[in-house]
């Protein structure tokens, strides 16, 4: 093999790793970041899962502002909120799910608060700027629109 060849391989390893690990990653000094935040200040932000579209669409986030977002199912079928680059993008605070209990964790991949109301309170400081997609994965929801953007700024 030549030199030139064994150097391009070794360089698309690398950026292969990169890419892997960037994909995997999450936001390691989450508790720093969550006590550094201001909640007094919390802005609440509430997004519908109905049939079938998120309504907002787009949530705008400010870096650094600590955030409750409500996620409520309005519709008669189940939903999923389905956002894993941007739960791996924000310093986790914790999740409620209908007043019954808190759930703390680094990192999430997807919610589904239950149909006819059901609704997940998320607590969070947005942290990787950029924007992120929001999809329901239950069946051809997502072709049908239950597609969304997330931006953090
Ligand atoms: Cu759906």
């Amino acid at each position: 093999m030549s030199r030139l060849i064994r150097g391009i391989l070794l360089a698309a390893g690398v950026l292969l790793a990169g890419i892997v690990a960037a994909s995997d990653d999450y936001i390691r000094d989450y508790a720093d970041r969550v006590k550094a935040a201001d909640w007094s200040a919390v802005e609440t932000l509430t997004v519908a899962l109905d049939e079938h579209s998120f309504e907002p669409s787009e949530l705008r986030f400010k870096a650094g502002k600590a955030y409750k977002l409500q996620l409520k199912n309005v519709g008669k079928k189940d939903h999923y909120f389905t956002a894993e680059k941007f739960f791996r993008s924000v310093a986790w605070r914790k999740v409620m799910v209908d007043r019954q209990g808190e759930i703390k964790a680094p990192y999430f991949t997807a919610f589904e608060p239950l149909k006819n109301g059901g609704q997940i309170d998320l607590y969070f400081v947005p942290v990787t700027r950029g924007s992120y997609e929001v999809i329901c994965t239950i069946d051809d929801h997502k072709q049908q629109g239950m597609t969304g953007t997330l931006f953090i700024e």
